[in-house]
């Protein structure tokens, strides 16, 4: 048994995530804590939500609410939501705890101490009216290049030409409109990357197992031009963790806070002391996990993560650890993606495009939803939703597939045995073959599961359903049982039992179905298949069941039109 630390990306707090979002860090990073601990190893699964920054202290605002009961009342909706597509997290944090505000404080005392913390005084936009200064996409004005009268200070929409703030003609305020602007000096603090590049470099070379999508862009923003640069981690903002060192405003840094990508990967470590203080246990519970040198030298530790975010976490997160020369753990595998699309076009937050969590639920529950999304997880490419692949998918795979194997077999069953396992008869050849083919594609699917191959794992899963059911069909117990009911039992017993091994191999991807297959069965042994032929003689002759209601239910034709036509517009 070993250890398995397992992070997903935390989602920002300003709004609800889509399905493009959940299929890229939250999703698969369940499946493989699920799997983990269906192989009964020692899992910590940590997310939280990413409170900090512009984007929240501005969504705060236009909901007309103080921010950190905006944060509180988003916490709540994505933490429900998480729990409606069960995300298995074994605690779901805040970056704007106690803990967070502690440790990131911390570190970067730590980090100064080091000398890898420097001051630099820059100019910057000041807006009056709103009193603060402005990060460069929150200042609006008129495009140098095309005209266009709406580009953002760091890029136009319109022309793509990417743009300082002084460039803009008539810039403005894009929180107030105010165009009484102001360039201002002020100070400051820096992580030295650049001091550190050596160290982080020979780190990723060391990681020759990591994804290519993980350690080419780690690479390129190593290499590329001017190379890994030094880094702002503070803001001119009031919202987020204050620039304090031991509890003492830091000389010249009043009024500002980390940059939250600073704060936001510490919160990683940070939930997990969270987590020991919802269950009252000490600092122990937590630094074994996460200090090598208090037991956490034999944790693996897995992240999960969108590709946008992985310089964040394969450069800056690991310098902020190295710098602080202190036994924290580093990630040992980062499984990266890439994007879903959306019918044809992209997932859009900020213009509504596409499903969003909380919708995705109100017309099917969580696990039509996971298989689509896993089975089809953006893994060597972007892939791509549309309304017509999941309605095949679900109605081919889930439906037809798994569904009807386990419908057909236990109402087959009540029909002329009842609702008990039979007994008699013995296995004849093709049953054999049948165990013989499942005992190879199961250790086939664990290695998928173990390398975080997603779409392979899915292949599998999904031919282990097939061969049960053209098992079957081509048995026909149903013929068979005319005129040997022997015979007939012992395909059945068989396929009963199949019924609980699929519930077992199926649940990281769908739960909630193993579950009520399981329930089914009418037992509770999850244990993982050691030689599929034994895992096969577990519920024995005599064994009571109950027929389960039907698994999933098709997809109709004008469901999937409506759907279609519901989120093809912009969500208001
Ligand atoms: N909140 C970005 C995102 O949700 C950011 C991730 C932080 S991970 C420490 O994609
Ligand atoms: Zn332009």
């Amino acid at each position: 048994m070993s250890r398995i630390l397992i992070t997903s990306a935390i989602p920002y707090i300003n709004g609800i995530k889509h399905l493009g979002n959940l299929v890229g860090s939250q999703l698969p990073a369940d499946l493989y804590a699920r799997y983990m601990r269906m192989r009964g190893h020692e899992v910590m699964f940590i997310c939280a939500t990413d409170e900090h920054g512009t984007p929240a202290e501005l969504a705060a605002a236009k909901a007309g609410k103080p921010v950190a009961e905006y944060c509180a009342e988003m916490w709540q909706v994505q933490s429900d939501l998480a729990k409606g597509f069960r995300l298995s997290f074994d605690h779901f944090g805040r970056s704007s705890s106690a803990r967070n505000r502690a440790l990131t404080q911390h570190f970067a005392k730590r980090l100064a101490e080091n000398g890898f913390i420097e001051e630099v005084t820059e100019k910057q936009v000041f807006s009056v009216a709103d009193n603060r200064f402005l990060p460069d996409r929150y200042i609006e004005g008129t495009c140098p290049n095309c005209g266009y009268d709406r580009a953002r200070g760091d890029q136009c929409e319109n022309c793509t030409k990417q743009l300082d703030p002084t460039d803009l003609i008539n810039p403005r305020s894009a929180i107030s409109g105010s165009t009484e602007l102001e360039v201002r000096e002020t100070r400051h603090l820096y992580l030295r990357q650049k001091a550190l590049k050596g160290e982080i470099s020979d780190w990723i070379d060391s990681k020759t197992d990591w994804p290519v999508l993980t350690t080419s862009i780690a690479r390129k923003w190593l290499n590329d031009g001017e190379g890994l640069q030094d880094r702002g981690i503070t803001r001119d903002l009031s919202w987020g963790v204050p620039v304090q060192f031991d509890g003492a405003p830091w000389s010249g840094m009043d009024g500002k806070v980390f940059y939250v990508w600073f704060d936001a990967p510490i919160e990683y470590i940070a939930a997990t002391a969270e987590w020991a203080d919802a269950n009252g246990l000490s600092d122990d519970a937590w630094q074994r996990w996460w200090r090598t040198d208090r037991g956490a030298e034999d944790v693996t530790y897995v992240e999960f993560m969108g590709k946008d975010n992985v310089p964040f976490h394969t450069l800056s997160f690991p310098a902020t650890i190295m710098g602080s020369r202190e036994a924290w753990k580093l990630v040992d595998y980062i499984k990266s993606f890439n994007y879903l699309n959306y019918d044809g076009g992209q997932f859009s937050t900020s213009q509504g495009r596409g499903v969003f969590m909380d919708q995705a639920l109100s017309i099917l529950p969580a696990d039509y939803w996971r298989w689509w999304l896993l089975s089809h997880a953006p893994e060597s490419s972007d892939s791509e939703f549309t309304w017509e692949n999941f309605q095949a998918s679900v109605n081919k795979d889930l439906a037809d597939v798994l569904g009807n194997f386990v419908s057909r077999i236990t109402k087959f069953c009540r029909s002329k045995y009842g609702e008990a396992v039979p007994e008699g008869g013995t296995l004849d050849d093709r049953a054999l073959a049948l165990i013989d083919e499942l005992e190879t594609r199961t250790r086939a699917y664990e290695a998928h599961m173990e390398a975080m191959d997603i779409r392979k794992a899915a292949t599998e899963l999904r031919t282990i359903w097939a061969a049960g059911n053209e098992y079957l069909q081509s048995a026909a117990p149903w013929t068979v049982h005319k005129t040997d009911p022997e015979a007939a039992a012992a395909m059945v017993r068989l396929s009963l039992n199949l019924v609980r091994l699929y519930a077992i191999l199926s649940e990281p991807f769908i739960p909630d179905a193993s579950a009520k297959m399981l329930a089914g069965m009418k037992t509770d042994d999850r244990t993982w298949p050691g030689p599929v032929a034994e895992a096969l003689t577990v519920l024995e002759p005599g064994h009571a069941f109950e027929t389960p209601e039907v698994l999933f239910a098709k997809i109709a034709d004008e469901e999937r039109e409506d759907w279609q036509k519901r989120f093809a517009g912009v969500r208001t």
